[in-house]
């Protein structure tokens, strides 16, 4: 690609297919890869031009299977930086922070470190969003960065089966028993998966919807931990209804 120290080189997305050889297991793979315009700098900017390009970027994100958010480690992380995160993940893409120019950057464990803090305290949706240094002038870490695109997108692209999905919530509500708002315990009946890409799924229960952002937090990360969604992002919704398979009610 052509790059150069001005911003707004990149106007329209280019479209590069690709093949990378996994250097453990060997198999090449193919990939497409897309790099896009820049959105940080441009953010502010009112030129129409510009506008089209974010709007190019933010296309080439909806229709990404893994978004790699490539930052400039001499600049750090900003707060424009978190709000473009904050939007990937929202979108329901697999999401990789790369700070790129490792190469020049100085006092890089504690500059690591001030990311990785400033991203776990800013993003908390997104705790452990994958953060990684790259170089793209001597190529460091960027294996690293396709491995952990292929792993993200096998996360992403998941499904568990109903089966042990719902054993794996019993125990997660034998362990931490949802509240019991006006002296009545709400109960949580059972949970499916409905749809991978990015991994969603659906809660059944009664007054599920008194149940606490905390608790439905509890089972995202509990999902995540547990069942093999790692870093990726993860939808769960609620539905009060009552249980087919549940003779009693
Ligand atoms: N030292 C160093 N410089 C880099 C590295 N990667 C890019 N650069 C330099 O950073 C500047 C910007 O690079 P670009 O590739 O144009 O950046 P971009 O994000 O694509 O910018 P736009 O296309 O304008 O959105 C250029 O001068 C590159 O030579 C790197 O890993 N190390
Ligand atoms: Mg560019």
């Amino acid at each position: 690609m052509i790059t150069g120290p001005e911003a707004g080189i990149t106007r329209d997305s280019i479209t590069i297919d690709w093949e990378w050889k996994d250097p453990d297991g060997g198999k090449m793979r193919p990939v497409r890869l897309i790099d896009t315009a820049g959105m940080r700098k441009k953010a502010r900017v009112q030129d129409k031009l510009e506008k089209l390009s974010v709007a190019d970027t933010l296309h080439a994100v909806d229709f990404a299977e893994v978004v790699v958010l490539l930052l400039d480690a001499t600049r750090g992380l900003e707060l424009q930086d978190l709000k473009i995160a904050d939007q990937i993940w929202s979108e329901g893409r697999a999401l990789i922070i790369a700070l790129n120019k490792w190469d020049v950057a100085e006092n890089q464990s504690s500059l690591f470190q001030g990311v990785r803090g400033a991203l776990d305290e800013g993003l908390a949706q997104a705790k452990g969003v994958p953060l990684l240094a790259v170089s793209g002038r001597t190529g460091k870490g960027l294996d690293q960065l396709i491995g952990a695109a292929f792993e993200l997108r096998e996360q992403w692209s998941k499904r568990v089966s109903t089966g042990q999905l719902n054993r794996w919530f019993e125990r997660a509500v034998e362990n931490n028993p949802p509240p019991a708002p006006g002296g009545k315990r709400i109960k949580l009946r059972y949970i499916t998966q409905i749809k991978t890409r990015p991994p969603s799924f659906v809660l059944f229960g009664n007054r599920t919807d008194e149940l606490p952002e905390s608790y439905r937090r509890y089972l995202v990360n509990g999902l995540r931990r547990d069942l093999g969604f790692g870093t990726v992002p993860v939808r769960l919704t609620m539905r009060s209804s009552k249980n087919p398979f549940d003779k009693k009610d």
